[in-house]
């Protein structure tokens, strides 16, 4: 049996994230995790915040705190905003954790006695005004690719190409706008990607047919352009401290230059991966009665023969993916690697670590053309997006229209258009008919009696042909295709409500009634399980009204067997109402609120 394991990429500690970071990220990962739980599959979802560099360190400026306080109380917010949302993490981690700094100074070790970090020294912006120098995201300048005027140091987000801040047309500090800037010498250390092209373009190109297009082809782009190597190190306080004292000699005889690295730290997208195996370790290590020294459990999820039974999931936005297909797999080539005494390379005798085995990118979710942006506050954030509407409207509209083989769009009146007639007319209609006339006329029980017949028949052929769909959707991770299968099985209920019509049956026949009442009060069993991963929170309540466990199980049987769920003479109830319908005023509202279709430049 497959162990899954589930990661999203982390969220940048600084601020609440919008629906547009969601729809790529932690809301899919979501649903195929409580997809694979309620199919039995031992499943782990691993997410954290992601706390180094400079977006820690400007946000907490920004508010006048430390960045530890800062990271600490950003932490807690998106964490309950997260469970407000229904993120079923099996752990929520920090970056910042002491797991993740003994694991990302041990990889960098690894990585330098393996001969694949070398120093090198190299030009920074460094800023007269904020006597300091200006990495990443603190200096920002126009895009010498594509001409951006708002790209910062590590990356445009207009052409999405990473960058160097020595790159940048006109630098300014992002600290205090000052253009006061001079270049100065910094020693660096630099992971040598160059050395893995072939390695990486293999790996990649057996990816081919089986990942999304959008993230083989945005990798291979990478390599074609033609690999850098990539600095690892920053001149920032705050961080994984690089630890070359503790290092011994690189295979060429070499020790690090401990004085000339002395106060730097390593470079954020360095440290962040490595954070899904150190929350990992978090999380085994929080277990009661755990041994939080031990690595045993953790690693039986990420290398060697221990995890060979592991399927390994990574959900993104098209902008992490180089990160995610260059940059630490060549952490994790590096240090499964050693040097031979004549100068080729073998695998060490260390357990290899697992690589992503399905890699799901997303494209962007934008906001009436523009994109969703968190410096113009332009878009739905997810403080907001829960205060005006449950959680379940916003996760069914988002995983309906998932980005994922181009941009998706919101807006409010197509929003409003599709949650009122998915969720309101077809499933809550389909709920709250059965379930009521129930409650009047057979006395709250699911009755017994009658035999079933052709209409019942053809119910149970057409129930298994989406059942089956729908799973093989999600099996592939093709979330729209998902949500189309599960809505087709909703208008089944309806269908056949319609087509059985017990409120005319019982008149003159009153066991092809029951048998009718019988069958549909099944399939609100049924919607509940199959619902759960995509709206939990309305699942719970459904499942509730018919008696049944929540989060359920996922339906394996055949035929009639999918609709032989409920013993007959078990109570039931109407849920209170499952969907209010959105209305036009309210739409206006939000509107006004959060303003409509004016595209503004992207910044993220
Ligand atoms: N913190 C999120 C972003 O780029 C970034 C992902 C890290 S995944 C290891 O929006
Ligand atoms: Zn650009």
């Amino acid at each position: 049996m497959t162990r899954i394991l589930i990661t999203s990429a982390l969220p940048y500690i600084n601020g609440i994230k919008h629906l547009g970071n969601l729809a790529g990220s932690m809301l899919p990962a979501d649903v195929y995790a409580r997809f694979q739980r309620a199919r039995g599959r031992e499943t782990l979802y691993i997410c954290a915040t992601d706390e180094h560099g400079t977006p820690a360190e400007l946000g907490a400026a920004a508010l006048g705190q430390d960045v530890r306080a800062y990271c600490d109380d950003q932490h807690q917010i998106q964490r309950g905003l997260y469970a407000g949302f229904g993120i079923s993490f099996d752990h929520f981690g920090r970056s910042s954790s002491l797991q993740n700094r003994t694991l990302t100074q041990r990889f960098a070790q690894g990585l330098w006695e393996a001969g694949f970090i070398e120093g090198r020294v190299t030009k920074q912006v460094y800023s007269n005004a904020d006597k300091r120098f200006l990495p990443d995201r603190y200096v920002v300048g126009t895009c010498p690719h594509c001409g951006y005027n708002a790209a910062r140091g590590d990356q445009c987000d207009n052409c999405t190409r990473q960058l160097d801040p020595v790159d940048l047309i006109h630098p300014r500090s992002s600290v205090s706008g000052s253009e006061d800037i001079e270049i100065r010498d910094s020693l660096h250390l630099f992971l040598k990607q160059t050395a893995f092209d072939g390695k990486l373009r293999d790996w990649i190109t057996d990816k081919k047919g089986k990942w999304p297009v959008l993230v083989t082809s945005t990798a291979l782009k990478w390599l074609d352009e033609g690999l850098q190597d990539r600095g690892i190190t920053r001149d920032l306080e705050w961080g994984v401290p690089v630890n070359a004292a503790d290092w011994g000699p690189n295979p060429a005889g070499e020790r690090p230059d401990v004085a000339g690295l002395a106060g730097k730290v390593f470079y954020v997208w360095f440290d962040a991966p490595i954070e899904y195996i150190a929350a990992t370790w978090e999380w085994s290590a929080a277990k009661p009665g755990a041994d939080p020294a031990s690595e045993t459990e953790y690693e039986s999820w990420w290398r060697g023969p221990a995890a060979s039974d592991v399927s390994y999931v990574e959900f993104m936005g098209k902008d992490n993916v180089p990160f995610h297909t260059v940059g630490f797999p060549c952490t994790l080539f590096g240090s499964n690697e050693t040097k031979t005494a004549d100068g080729s390379w073998r695998p060490s005798s260390n357990a290899p670590w697992k690589l992503v085995d399905t890699l799901k990118g997303f494209n962007w979710l934008n906001y009436y053309g523009g994109r969703f942006s968190t410096t113009h506050q332009r878009g739905v954030f997810i403080d907001a997006a829960l205060e005006i509407l449950p959680a379940d409207y916003w996760r069914w509209w988002i995983v309906a229209n998932a980005p994922e083989s181009s941009d998706a769009m919101f807006t409010w009146e197509q929003f409003q258009a599709q949650v009122n007639a998915d969720l309101a007319d077809v499933l809550g209609n389909f709920v709250n008919r059965i379930l009521k006339f129930t409650e009047t006329r057979f006395e709250g029980v699911v009755p017994a009696g009658g035999e079933p017949g052709p209409l019942e028949d053809k119910l149970h052929a057409d129930v298994a042909a989406k059942l089956a769909e729908l799973n093989e959707q999600m099996e592939a991770i093709d979330f729209r295709k998902a949500t189309q299968a599960l809505r087709q099985l909703w208008v089944l209920g309806n269908q056949y409500l319609t087509e059985a019509a017990p409120w005319t049956a019982i008149k003159t026949d009153p066991a092809r009634a029951a048998v009718a009442v019988r069958t549909g009060l099944n399939l609100v069993a049924l919607f509940a399980k199959v619902s759960e991963p995509f709206i939990p929170f309305a699942a719970e309540k459904i499942a509730g009204g018919v008696g049944e466990a929540y989060p359920g199980q996922w339906p394996t049987g055949e035929g009639a067997a999918v609709l032989d769920i409920l013993p007959a003479g078990r109570p039931v109830a109407a849920p209170e109402v499952l969907f209010k319908k959105i209305e036009n005023d309210q739409v206006a509202a939000w509107l006004e609120r959060f303003g409509g279709p004016e595209p503004v430049e992207a910044d993220g």
